[in-house]
C-alpha cells in the first residue's frame, strides 16, 4: 500500500514538473511586446538584440512626432516618455541598455555577447555606459533642437563632440579588436545603432577613424543590422537632411 502510495506520488510530482517546463517553454516562445519606432536609435539597438537572439517581438510602434509617447497609457509603461520599452510578461522595462542586459540574461544562448565572468561583464557595462552617456546624447545633442523643437542653428561645437567620440572609439579599438573584448558583445550592438546616425550628422573620416571605419563596415553586414537597424538609421539621417535644409 506505502509503497504504491508512493508510485503514485512520484506519478503526480513528474506530470506537475513536465506541465511546468512545457509552460515555460510556451511562454519563452511567445515572444514580448517591443513599444519602438526604427527612427530610433537605443529602440533599434533593442530590435537588433531581439534578432541576435531569436526573441520574435510584437512591434508597437510609438510615434514620437505625433505624442504617442505623452499619453496616460504609456507614461504607466515608463514615466520617462521614452522608447524602447518592452515587456515580457510580468516584467516592464525602460532604457535600452537594461533591457538589452536583460534579453542577453534571459535569452542569450552564448555566453560571449554578454559574459557572466564579472571581470569581462564589467568592461561590457562599461561600454554601455559609454553609449549612453557620450555616443548617444551626441546624436540627441543635434537631432532633438532640430527636429523637436525645429531650431536650425546647430552650435559647431557639437560636430566637434562628434568627431570627439569618433576619437575615443578609435582609442578603444586599438586596444581590443571590439568595443569591449576580442569579440563581439552587446556592447558593440548599442553602439552600432549610435555610430549608424552620428554618421548621418558627420560623416566618419576613415584616414583619421580606420579601426573605427573597418569596425562599422563590418557591423553593418551582419544580419541583425540589416534586419533591424539599416532602414531606421538611413530614415533618421534622410529626416535630418531634410531639416537641415
Ligand atoms: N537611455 C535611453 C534613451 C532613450 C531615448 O531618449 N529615446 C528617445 C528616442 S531616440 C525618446 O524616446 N525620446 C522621447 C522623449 O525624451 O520624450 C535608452 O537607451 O533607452
Amino acid at each position: 500500500m506505502t509503497l504504491l502510495l508512493t508510485i503514485y506520488l512520484m506519478y503526480v510530482i513528474m506530470q506537475t514538473r513536465i506541465l511546468a517546463l512545457s509552460m515555460q517553454q510556451t511562454n519563452k516562445n511567445m515572444g514580448v511586446k517591443l513599444y519602438t519606432l526604427d527612427l530610433s536609435p537605443p529602440a533599434r539597438s533593442v530590435m537588433m538584440t531581439c534578432d541576435l537572439f531569436n526573441v520574435p517581438f510584437e512591434k508597437i510602434t510609438v510615434n514620437l512626432l505625433e505624442g504617442d509617447h505623452l499619453t496616460p497609457e504609456f507614461l504607466k509603461k515608463n514615466p520617462l516618455h521614452t522608447i524602447p520599452v518592452l515587456e515580457d510578461g510580468d516584467v516592464t522595462l525602460h532604457d535600452s541598455h537594461a533591457i538589452m542586459q536583460y534579453l542577453a540574461d534571459a535569452y542569450g544562448k552564448e555566453d560571449s555577447w554578454y559574459p557572466k565572468d564579472v571581470k569581462k561583464r564589467a568592461l561590457v557595462n562599461q561600454k554601455l555606459f559609454f553609449n549612453i552617456s557620450i555616443l548617444f546624447p551626441r546624436i540627441r545633442n543635434i537631432t532633438y533642437p532640430l527636429i523637436i523643437e525645429g531650431n536650425k542653428n546647430v552650435d559647431p561645437k557639437r560636430y566637434e563632440d562628434i568627431a570627439e567620440a569618433y576619437g575615443f572609439v578609435e582609442e578603444f579599438l586599438s586596444r581590443t579588436t571590439y568595443l569591449a573584448a576580442d569579440h563581439i558583445t552587446i556592447a558593440d550592438v548599442a553602439a552600432l545603432s549610435s555610430m549608424t546616425s552620428l554618421e548621418a550628422l558627420l560623416p566618419i573620416d576613415a584616414k583619421k577613424f580606420p579601426k573605427t571605419t573597418a569596425w562599422l563596415t563590418n557591423l553593418k553586414k551582419t544580419s541583425f543590422s540589416k534586419n533591424q537597424n539599416e532602414s531606421g538609421a538611413t530614415a533618421l539621417g534622410e529626416l535630418i537632411k531634410k531639416y537641415l535644409a
